[in-house]
């Protein structure tokens, strides 16, 4: 077996529905992990072994997820150089929101590269610790590719799903309300005449001459040709 270049570690057991999303996408990309327990409140020594050992153990990427105050990832990044990516959890009172800040609001000098709250977050650091080993191995750098193609024809599919959904819906309710029940339509404003190429030609044509006949009739008072004119 490989040995493992993530390590993911939280600051209790009940942290484990969460982190385990992370371990699920370090799988998926086919990278070794360990996972373990470890709190900066309740067991600060073992936190400091573990960062100072983990670079010499092969290790490349920490990841550290905790809820409350949480201390870990911080403490974490203050024994080693390696990146550590900081999940916040939200299970505390607060909603994570302490964990949140806890995790992201790390004085200058000492980067956690903090995610989203939960289970997004921990699936993010899942990815982003993946990405971070693909700057180097560019077998891991493809299964991302692959992944991210994956998941834009998956959004798709569910796009063309719910347009099929929505207009059989909208194809029942025409069905259902016949055209009479429908609200009457705003009546539309008369519509100008079209002017077209031929109108403008017709408007521009001399007036037609007046017929022999006619011009006769005014000049004899009303006779036709061969008739008297009346007196
Ligand atoms: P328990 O469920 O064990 O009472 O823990 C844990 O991450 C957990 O979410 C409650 C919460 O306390 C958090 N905890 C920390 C740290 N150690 C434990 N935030 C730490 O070192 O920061």
């Amino acid at each position: 077996m490989a040995k493992p270049v993530v390590g993911i570690l939280m600051g209790s057991d009940s942290d484990l529905p969460v982190m385990q999303e992370a371990a699920a996408m370090l799988q998926e990309f086919g990278i070794e992990y360990e996972m373990s327990i470890a709190s900066a409140h309740r067991t600060p020594k073992k936190v400091m072994e573990y960062s100072q050992t983990a670079e010499k153990r092969g290790i490349k990427v920490l990841i550290a997820g905790a809820g409350w105050a949480a201390h870990l990832a911080g403490v974490i990044a203050s024994h080693t150089t390696l990146p550590v990516i900081g999940v916040p959890i939200d299970s505390s009172p607060l909603k994570g929101l302490d964990a949140l800040l806890a995790t992201a609001q790390m004085p200058g000098g000492v980067p956690v590269a903090t995610m989203s709250l939960g289970k997004s977050g921990a699936k993010n650091a899942g990815i982003f610790a993946a990405q971070i080993i693909a700057t180097s191995d560019v077998k891991i750098a493809n299964r991302i590719k692959v992944f991210k193609v994956e998941m834009e024809r998956e959004v798709e599919e569910k796009a063309k799903r719910l347009f099929a959904i929505s207009t059989v819906k909208s194809t029942l309710k025409e069905a259902k309300e016949p055209k009479e029940l429908r609200e009457p339509k705003e009546p539309r404003e008369p519509k100008e005449p079209k002017v077209t190429a031929e109108l403008d030609a017709a408007a521009a044509l001399p007036a037609k001459k007046k017929s022999r006949r006619r011009r006769w009739k005014k000049k004899t008072g009303g006779t036709t040709p061969g008739q008297e004119p009346a007196s």
